[in-house]
């Protein structure tokens, strides 16, 4: 019976739940990163096997990393873009010397991951990260005033935007803009209000066609290394999955996967299926993207987001929202016992709740949200497990 591993993301020294915290909680794997080491360098064997030590002092095993991070001179092929590639080859060889064979990565330029709210109160009194597309409207039109918004929202989406900018004080104003290019936790990148807008001009000539040529340049590039030493590339979803600021995605759909596919067909051109990112979609759907894509499955994020018909979204408890998690976790345990190996799973962020409230935490990595958050998906798999798999 191949049942899922179950692992948590952890970022380092510094994140305030512990590794004992994580043990606790039943992990027992770590998904992790270098966050110390510049984006673009080199990951050595040394700096890998002093945290593999720590790690597994703890009694924990880092079997994932999240992410080695894609350099934006990759993203756009300018500068110095193929001593970079040249670098991330040599980080996935020192990763494979340390039996480190899942690396996840994304390429959704400037921003990774987008909120505008990170504690948004839900009925309970707990706090949830949240989207909100009128505050996401205001801020691209009456903040960062980008050159040629305007174009791309409809009269209403306009009208609503400078309502919601009309309403805001200052300080809401502040948060909204930390929240949107501060960094959250993962992205590697902060940027002030001035920088951002040179980092947007970047891709003013890179449409969503060029960008995944460049990905898959770069996938042609690193994929046979990988499949050298063993390891597979999982390819994180954009998250929101569909175009923002008008930057080009090309990951938010089974079909731009699809078409990855058929381009570098190597076996370590992976997906890191992360059901609350593809989940914002309607036309996503995450069970029957998990069976078709289930051999190249090598990671995957259980998450569910809640969806209005404006386009917000907030994170829903794990085993609400919108994203239909029996059904994906059908699908998963199918694709486990089909392919006959567990599969890595991290419940992905969680509520800020109980004594989380009242301490610090990175968004959307809380102690408590996300021990709930494991605790439901474990049970869930345990239940289908001992009904459908005895
Ligand atoms: C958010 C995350 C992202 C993700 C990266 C992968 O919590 O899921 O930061 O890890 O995009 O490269």
């Amino acid at each position: 019976m191949h049942l899922m591993i179950q692992s948590w993301r952890w970022y380092g020294p510094n994140d305030p739940v512990r590794l004992s915290d994580i043990r606790q909680a039943g992990a027992t794997d770590i998904v992790h990163a270098l966050h110390h080491i510049p984006n673009g360098e080199v990951w050595s064997i040394e700096e890998i096997l002093s945290r593999q030590q720590m790690i597994a002092d703890a009694g924990l095993c880092w079997s994932v990393v999240e992410s080695v991070p894609v350099h934006e001179h990759i993203k756009t092929q300018t500068g110095d873009f193929q001593r970079y590639i040249e670098n991330y080859k040599q980080s996935i060889r020192n990763l494979a010397a340390c039996g480190i064979h899942c690396i996840t990565y994304n390429f959704m330029p400037v921003l990774d991951w987008t909120r505008t709210n990170l504690a948004y109160e839900l009925e309970d009194g707990s706090r949830a990260l949240r989207f909100e597309r009128d505050a996401f409207m205001a801020f691209d039109l009456h903040i960062l005033r980008r050159e040629g918004a305007e174009a791309e929202y409809s009269d209403e989406e306009k009208a609503r935007a400078e309502r919601r900018f009309t309403a805001m004080n200052d300080e809401e104003k502040a948060l909204l803009v930390r929240n949107m290019i501060a960094g959250l936790p993962g992205s590697e990148e902060s940027f002030t209000l001035e920088q951002f807008r040179a980092e947007l001009n970047r891709y003013s000539d890179i449409d969503a066609e060029q960008l995944r040529q460049n990905l898959i340049y770069f996938l042609r590039e690193v994929c046979p290394v990988c499949d050298e030493v063993g390891s597979q590339m999982v390819i994180h979803p954009d998250d929101p999955p569909y175009p923002i600021l008008g930057l080009p995605r090309i990951l938010s759909t089974a079909d731009d996967f699809r078409r990855l596919i058929e381009a570098v067909p190597n076996p370590s051109n992976g997906l890191c299926l992360c059901t609350g990112s593809f989940g914002v979609r309607g036309d996503n759907d995450c069970p029957a993207m998990m069976r078709e894509f289930g051999s190249r499955v090598g990671f995957v994020h259980l998450r569910s987001t809640h969806r209005n018909e404006q386009g917000d979204f907030y994170e829903a408890n794990h085993l609400e929202g919108n994203v239909p998690m029996y059904e994906m976790m059908c699908a998963l345990l199918e694709v486990e016992q089909r392919e006959g190996r567990s599969i890595p799973v991290r419940p992905d962020h969680g509520h800020q709740m109980c004594d989380d409230l009242g301490r610090k935490s990175n968004p959307g990595y809380s102690l408590y949200g996300r021990l709930r958050g494991l605790a439901e998906l474990r049970g869930l798999e345990w239940g289908i497990a001992n009904t459908l798999y005895r």
